[in-house]
């Protein structure tokens, strides 16, 4: 017999089948698990449980999915009084005793898994993807997983005593990592899978009716050794590892607490890090990452062009970098040089990288065969004539690459996009040699490309619209975060970056070393100092791109062009800012190096002081931010959260503090420009460079974050 009750108005679908009621979450587009649907999931509950000819209740998601958890907007200010959540519902299911059981459609995240291990019986259909992401978030689950998962996977793998139970559910929850059905299955977290999960969840629901099997009842244990072992491998708290070490202590208070004094334990750990600087740091750039493919002012809905093969103009390192890109994508890929030395190098790149990843146990032997070949050398424009796209990674000089696009051009079918992987150079300049200005873009990878996530997109003035949407969308394809930038030199990076380089000079001139430089930023988070990174880039390529740039308006430090003049690139050359032994790539400092800079300071008669670390921080990140301030105010960004993705993904600024522009945020845009003007006062910083930006002195007046300013790009 089926009645079904359904309510258009509400989030929550109730129907019932054979005394088995389905309460289905449908909350466009994840289903998340926000205050007002918690609230009518309870009221659904409620009626249910009080309804005797009910006997057991399923739950399940509509729009492809079972849900994404809760509601990660909820997270970004505490909640109003009264307000339900996902603890509220699993309580309410807690409380009853009726049978439950979760019927998993597609992903059930976080505090919708949560939910799921709450319930006597789980079932996937073949496309359930299970996972308690929070520690991505900065988080712990925090409505129960921590003390659920244990237990329930302890009981199901129970050899040595439910130890191993337990390794994997801490795995699981450290790493974030979501399981796809079978695993799923196979390590205990579902009952069973079948084509229709509901279906097999009403079937299920109604022989067990009436039995229960919650995780709560279980017991397990955990050895003090393997919670420290966890604690070893994980970051320290203060560089991003805050979430993790909670998350340990959670499973550890679950082995050792009542269920109940350990649900009241791991929510107090919630609390403590829902409310951290790096939780609202990832929260931030979880939101930041779904806003990338969003493009303000497009005339109408432009659809992106299908990009079936594509072709790379530079067999060099960048050049063949780019080509697995396109190879790991599944997209054909032809390189083109003339030089038959640089194809042999390149074709030997791409072998020995395909091979180490199949070494390092990453990819099978017959995916690195087939991506070794799916990338073709040629040596003439002839043979690329058809391509949908094509990306010129030669020399960095605008000579060079006009020449490049006017042959482009003339090969080329029409249609075909032209991009360029300049890192700094004019987009419009290149598109002028060309007869489709509009097919013309800049898609800047960084190096190593085939590792590194930062795609940046330059939309020159004649850009179409299909053509940026056409590379948001490619972007995507490649796995890469493609965020938009306007024309102008140096882009959103390196524009940022000469000015915190620039710092870094200055300080050198004025009493620092490379080598304090280098360990006061590592300390703030940075992966690598100002001057290992010049080393690893290249101090020649750094000179070459200044001799291009826009002249500045205040002088510029020497100390690089004078290690340059000495033949000092950088790692390969051995030697630049720090000497690299041996082909190691440990910097040693180099004491001929420091002389050489105190020279300068002479030379420029700059009297060296004592500088603290905090001053060194304090300049390099303020310099960053008054320059992201400008570029969002000129338009070159669409929005303050695409300059911290840029930071983050192209230049090592640590995750735990969000970027560049959060930070200035969370610091306070009206302490940032304080700070700003007591370093203009400090006698010889007065070049002009420490004005506050027009943009940051307007927010800081007004009290407001780069976060919530709206403006539209020019
Ligand atoms: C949690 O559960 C805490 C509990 O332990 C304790 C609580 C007390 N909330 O990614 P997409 C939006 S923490 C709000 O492009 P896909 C997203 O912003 C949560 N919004 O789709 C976007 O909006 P817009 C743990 C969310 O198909 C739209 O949905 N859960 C949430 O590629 C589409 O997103 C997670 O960490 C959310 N939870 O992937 C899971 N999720 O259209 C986070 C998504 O306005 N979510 N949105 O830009 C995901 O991993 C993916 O979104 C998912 C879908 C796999 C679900």
């Amino acid at each position: 017999m089926l009645q079904t009750e359904t309510r258009p108005a509400s989030l929550v679908r109730a129907e019932t089948r054979d005394g088995i009621r389905i309460l289905t979450l449908d909350s466009p587009p994840v289903n998340a698990l926000g205050s007002r649907l918690c609230a009518e999931v309870i009221r659904e509950l409620e009626a249910a449980i009080a309804d005797s000819a009910v006997t057991a209740i399923v739950f399940a998601g509509a729009n492809g999915l079972f849900s994404g958890g809760a509601d990660v907007n909820e997270f970004q200010a505490p909640p109003p009084p009264g307000s339900k959540n996902i603890r509220d519902v699993i309580a309410t299911v807690e409380k009853s005793d009726k049978t439950f059981v979760a019927a998993i459609d597609g992903n059930a995240l976080g505090g919708a898994l949560e939910l799921a291990l709450a319930c006597d019986y789980r079932v996937g259909s073949n496309n359930a993807r299970v996972g308690l992401p929070e520690i991505l978030l900065g988080l712990l689950p925090g409505a129960g997983g921590t003390q659920r998962l244990p237990r329930l996977l302890s009981a199901r793998n129970p050899m040595n005593n439910g130890l191993a139970g337990v390794q994997m559910a801490l795995d699981m929850m450290l790493k974030g990592e979501s399981k796809n059905a079978t695993q799923a299955k196979g390590m205990g977290i579902l009952d069973d899978v079948a084509l229709g999960a509901v279906e097999r969840a009403v079937e299920l629901a109604k022989t067990k009716a009436g039995t229960k099997a919650r995780v709560s009842r279980f017991t397990f244990i955990v050895l003090p050794s393997m919670t420290a072992m966890a604690h070893g491998m994980v970051p320290p708290e203060e560089r991003g590892g805050l979430a993790a070490h909670k998350l340990i202590d959670a499973v550890e208070a679950a082995s050792e607490m009542e269920f109940k004094y350990g649900l009241a334990h791991e929510r107090r750990l919630f609390e403590e890090l829902v409310r951290s600087g790096p939780a609202q740091a990832a929260i931030h750039l979880f939101f930041a990452e779904r806003e990338l493919g969003k493009i303000p002012n497009l005339a109408g809905d432009v659809k992106p062009k299908e990009i079936k093969s594509a072709a790379v103009v530079g067999a060099g390192t960048m050049g063949t970098g780019i080509a697995m890109v396109f190879a790991n994508a599944g997209i054909p890929v032809s390189v083109i040089d003339v030089n038959p030395e640089q194809v042999e190098r390149g074709r030997a790149n791409i072998a020995s990288t395909y091979e180490g990843q199949v070494k390092k146990g990453r990819i099978a032997a017959d995916v690195a065969k087939a991506r070794t070949e799916g990338v073709k050398f040629v040596g003439d424009y002839a043979a690329i004539a058809d391509v949908d796209v094509v990306i010129e990674a030669v020399f960095e000089s605008m000579k060079v690459k006009k020449e490049v696009f006017a042959a482009l051009d003339k090969a080329l079918k029409p249609g075909a996009i032209l991009a360029s992987n300049t890192s700094t150079l004019d987009i419009d300049e290149m598109a002028s040699m060309t007869s489709r200005p509009g097919q013309v873009v800049g898609l800047h990878f960084f190096a190593p490309a085939n590792i590194m996530q930062l795609l940046e997109i330059v939309r020159g003035k004649s850009t179409s619209d299909e053509t940026l949407v056409t590379a948001t969308a490619l972007a995507k394809r490649l796995r890469k975060k493609g965020v938009v930038s306007g024309n102008a030199f140096g882009f959103i990076g390196n524009r940022m970056l000469f000015d915190y380089i620039r710092e870094a000079n200055f300080l050198l001139e004025e009493g620092a070393t490379p080598m304090q430089i280098d360990g006061a930023m590592k300390d703030f988070g940075f992966p690598m100092g100002p001057f290992g990174m010049s080393d690893l880039s290249g101090i020649d390529v750094f000179y070459k791109i200044s001799l291009e740039a826009p002249k500045a308006p205040y002088r510029t430090s020497e100390i690089a062009a004078r290690l340059y003049e000495q033949g000092r690139y950088g790692q390969k050359t051995g030697k630049g800012f720090f000497i690299y032994e041996d082909g190691k790539r440990e910097p040693v400092e180099d004491p001929g190096v420091n002389d050489l800079i105190a020279a300068e300071s002479k030379r420029l008669g700059i009297k060296r002081r004592r500088i603290k670390d905090e001053e060194i921080v304090e300049r390099c990140i303020y310099a960053l931010i008054n320059e992201g301030a400008r570029i969002i105010e000129d338009g070159i960004a669409q929005r303050s959260s695409d300059i911290d993705l840029v930071y983050l993904n192209g230049y090592g600024f640590p995750a735990y503090r969000g970027g560049p522009m959060f930070f200035a945020d969370q610091t306070g845009l009206h302490d940032v420009v304080r700070t700003l003007k007591s370093i203009a006062a400090q006698p010889g910083s007065d070049l002009g460079v420490w004005t506050p930006a027009p943009l940051l002195a307007r927010l800081a007046h007004q009290g407001q974050t780069f976060s919530a300013f709206k403006g539209q790009p020019k």
